[in-house]
């Protein structure tokens, strides 16, 4: 036990109106939502990284997190542990995720790194079981130490590939013990500063050969989570080559991997593409690789991944809508990947944070549901596209050429006329919801 939460209550579902800050106003865990309980929409999850490990640094000045927990020793690795299932008790929290470095100190070599991963992955083994709480996915964090300042997979110098591949080993077997349901890859430092330096062709082809090496892993060791990358144009490398969700796509087919591994979709890092947080989800649904979601937000102004927690209803509505006309969750979750800002010290600050956040999203979700049962919209998008299930348009995809095509057009004398989009009239009605 430790005392870092001390005075915080266990939160319970207590309605919109409710004036306790210590509540969920929408977030109930049990409710029933298009069939299914809202936990199990949702799959909450913690990202150990931000709330544990976080220290408020950023590149004007140092720590301003005062955590009994940091520190470099196994004592400090439990005590962090011990915290963080304090913290899923207080909020329900039904999974976490974590990468290595975030559970243990890292030792002065491979050997000692794995034994202290191994040590640790049995306390939290212990804790899961006493708790209830599962793993939503764990990594290898591949970008802190210096080794991988030129890349894990795609370094210029094969040891750091055989070192990082022998983490990944690690960090996969840690997953499997724990039961996580997924094992993420994001590509951090899988990218390149200058193409004066870089032979970008052969780096892309190690990281193929390494994702296939993981998924023979998967195979041998009989790991049943999913394998799933996490697309990011840029930062911390000038361009990565897991840019966004169609880049990973065609990657992952290049290297016959598209039915092997699927994609972990963040907020920030679809904003930073370029795009919203829908189309990279709706993308990878129709592409068939819709995994799961890291969830946090942006700054639309400052250009980075600054990992806020989600603060908008009508935003991440658009996202669980994706997500529910994907079919919902499989093994994937809604993980936190969003820390506090610098300021926000207090244990309090924390657990608020998660509280908000998991309002957002059971509101974002209710939402989301109460258009998909209303109908209309889903109506009007197949009415968009109804004249092609005419026999005559079906035929024109299976058989048409261009010569049949303009034949058939000549012949008929057709004139097309151009139909209203109706955007701002879907817009209306989408706005009656959320
Ligand atoms: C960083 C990534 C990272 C991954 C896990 O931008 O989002 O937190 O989710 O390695
Ligand atoms: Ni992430
Ligand atoms: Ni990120």
């Amino acid at each position: 036990m430790t005392d870092f939460f001390r005075g915080i209550p266990v939160i319970a579902y207590e309605g919109p109106a409710t004036d306790n800050e210590f509540a969920f106003r929408h977030y109930d865990a049990d409710a029933i939502v298009l069939g299914k309980r809202m936990a199990d929409h949702l799959r909450f999850s913690v990202a150990y990284w931000h709330a544990f490990m976080w220290s408020g640094m950023d590149p004007f000045g140092g720590v301003t997190f005062d955590r009994p927990w940091f520190g470099d020793s196994m004592d400090h690795a439990r005590m962090k542990a011990d915290a963080a299932f304090e913290m899923f008790a207080i909020l329900g929290m039904p999974f976490f995720c974590f990468h290595d470095h975030d559970i243990r100190p890292e030792g002065t070599s491979l050997a000692e790194s794995v034994a202290r991963l191994r040590q640790m992955t049995d306390y939290l083994q212990g804790k899961m079981e006493a708790s209830g709480v599962g793993l939503l996915w764990g990594t290898a964090n591949l970008t802190t130490n210096r080794r991988y300042m030129a890349g894990a997979a795609t370094n210029p110098d094969p040891d750091v590939f055989a070192y990082a591949a022998a983490m990944v080993k690690a960090c996969m077997d840690a997953t499997q013990q724990l039961h996580g349901a997924n094992y993420v890859l994001w590509g951090g430092r899988e990218g390149y500063e200058t193409l004066l330096n870089t032979d970008l062709k052969r780096e892309r082809a190690q990281l193929g050969r390494f994702m296939q090496m993981v998924v023979e892993y998967k195979h041998k060791s009989g790991f049943a989570g999913t394998i799933l990358m996490e697309p990011k144009p840029q930062e911390p490398a000038k361009h990565q080559y897991d840019y966004d969700v169609a880049t990973v796509h065609s990657f992952l087919k290049d290297f016959g991997l598209e039915h092997e591994v699927k994609v972990n979709i963040e907020q920030g890092h679809a904003v930073l593409a370029g795009h919203t947080f829908e189309h990279e989800i709706a993308t990878a649904a129709s592409l068939g690789i819709f995994g799961s979601i890291d969830m946090n937000r942006n700054d639309y102004q400052s250009g980075w991944d600054t990992d806020q927690f989600p603060d908008s209803v009508p935003e991440m509505a658009r996202a669980y809508y994706e997500i529910l006309r994907a079919g919902g969750f499989t093994t994937g979750g809604t993980n936190f990947d969003a820390k506090l800002r610098r300021q926000s010290l207090d244990a309090e600050d924390l657990i608020l944070a998660h509280v908000g956040a998991m309002d957002v999203c059971a509101r974002s979700l209710k939402a989301a549901a109460a258009l998909i049962e209303d109908g209309r919209l889903e109506n009007a998008r197949a009415a968009r596209y109804a004249k092609w299930d005419n026999p005559e348009n079906k035929a024109m995809m299976t058989h048409g050429s261009l010569v049949s095509i303009s034949e058939h057009v000549l012949a008929t004398g057709m004139e097309p006329q151009p139909l209203s989009g109706r955007q701002e009239r879907l817009e209306n009605l989408w706005n009656t919801f959320v």
